[in-house]
């Protein structure tokens, strides 16, 4: 069964993760600047200071994906770059950088698919509470105008944020992320600023003539240890509403699902009257990113969140330890389907690090066996639009520094060189396929 002749295939990066240049042009300081001097934090002291040096290095990196073939490209942009402080007028220098990008990929007919927030917080703002104060959700929106204002003319496609619940989750809840707070269920409010600011980017963004617009959560469909154990299955729950749903239902249904199960802070305490409308603004798309499912069980008494993860053990895994389940990713788009009807979906984000090889053989199988789910779930009638393998380049992977490679194309750090892997040509000659095999 081929894919629609609409479906876009394409590779996706993240600024931190690619660019480098953090002290180029004008740009501020980010939270993970921050983080990753901060000792301890990251595995080997590494940081984004250089990375792939993708700021520098940008055109040989385009040429690698016209020579892959993608119809699109999804990137960030660095908020710190545009507003150094995290409010005012913008940086011209860092809008230009972006601004030549998204001409570049134009002329090689790769459309661009910009996420606004992909973790980078200016440190300014991380000093006046972060995404806890929010205050972050107006600033978040007056950004996103400033950026459409210069690109909206060319930037048909918007995100506003990259998976909410890993900066609440990790940077807030369990403090392993930048920017490091560890407040538990006391971090919820965070999420719901992230939204709020999804939400006032979503409006702020078509002021400026942005014509669609999304977001990309994390998705991790999750099983209960044992289905018939009653407190299993409130865990599994209760997961559920923190990982995917908390995300989710705000934006397509205007309503969060029921948070007690959570046990975190009254709602009250911080979701205002009005912000449930502002969030639920419509969008065009939902970004899907996902890498694994995730089991849990009941907590033991006293601990301090309502499930507790249990390792997935019947399942190979990838060299991140994230068991590979590519029918989970079918599940997850029946569930969206049937949660978010109307919604068109892309998959914005997945793939898999391994070990340090350019014969890839576990990401050729690993990226062929998701397709074959997306393509199963577009058999069924769901609308994918769109795939984005993570990612064009091994790059910057967060906590695991450069020992976690997920591109197609390997990167040498201490040369910058770059050599396609076979998966590299595994998926061009995937593209080039469907492009001949297409529908409708
Ligand atoms: O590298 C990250 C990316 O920044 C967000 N989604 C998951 C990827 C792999 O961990």
């Amino acid at each position: 069964m081929p894919f629609p002749a609409h479906f876009r295939w394409g590779v996706a990066t993240a600024a931190y993760q690619i660019e480098g240049a953090t002290t180029e042009d004008g740009r501020g300081e980010s939270v993970w600047d921050v983080f990753c001097r901060t000792p301890g934090r990251v595995r080997d002291g590494h940081t984004g200071e250089v990375a792939c040096d993708h700021y520098h290095r940008w055109p040989e990196d385009l040429a690698l994906m016209a020579d892959l073939g993608v119809d699109a490209y999804r990137f960030s942009i660095a908020w710190p770059r545009i507003q150094p402080d995290g409010t005012g007028p913008a940086n011209p220098r860092g809008l230009d950088f972006y601004d030549r990008l998204v001409d570049a990929l134009l002329d090689r007919g790769i459309t661009p698919f910009p996420t606004l927030f992909h973790w980078d917080l200016p440190q300014a703002l991380e000093e006046e509470g972060g995404w806890l104060n929010r205050d972050t959700a107006h600033r978040l929106a007056e950004y996103a105008a400033l950026v459409a204002r210069r690109l909206a003319d060319r930037v048909e496609h918007w995100i506003t944020l990259n998976e909410p619940v890993v900066v609440t989750a990790y940077g807030y809840a369990l403090g392993v992320y930048a920017p490091g707070r560890a407040l538990l269920l006391d971090a919820l409010p965070a999420g719901h600023h992230q939204l709020l600011g999804h939400g006032l980017a979503v409006t702020a963004l078509r002021a400026e003539g942005a014509r669609r617009v999304g977001l990309a959560n994390h998705y991790s469909p999750v099983w209960a240890a044992a289905e018939d154990d009653e407190a299993d299955r409130r865990a599994a729950e209760a997961f559920d509403v923190f990982m995917n749903r908390c995300y989710t239902e705000p934006v397509v249904r205007g309503r969060y699902p029921d948070l007690s199960v959570l046990g975190g802070p009254d709602p009250a305490s911080y979701v205002r009257d009005g912000d449930l409308a502002a969030i639920g603004a419509p969008v065009d798309f939902l970004g899907v990113n996902y890498y694994n499912p995730t089991r849990v069980k009941a907590p033991a008494p006293g601990d301090p969140l309502p499930f507790e993860l249990v390792p997935v053990e019947e399942h190979p895994v990838t060299g991140m330890g994230w068991p590979i389940v590519p029918d989970a990713l079918l599940d997850l788009l029946r569930t969206l389907h049937r949660t978010c009807p109307g919604v068109p979906l892309y998959i914005t984000e997945n793939g898999c690090a391994f070990d340090d090889s350019v014969h890839d053989e576990e990401r050729i199988d690993f990226l062929a066996r998701h397709i074959d789910a997306v393509r199963a779930a577009v058999a069924e009638g769901v609308d994918v639009r769109g795939y984005f393998v993570w990612s064009l380049l091994d790059n910057f992977e967060w906590v695991e520094g450069y020992h976690a490679r997920f591109g197609l194309v390997h990167v040498d750090y201490a040369t910058q060189r770059r050599t396609p892997k076979d998966s590299y040509a595994w998926y061009r000659d995937h593209i080039a396929r469907s492009r001949g095999a297409v529908t409708g």
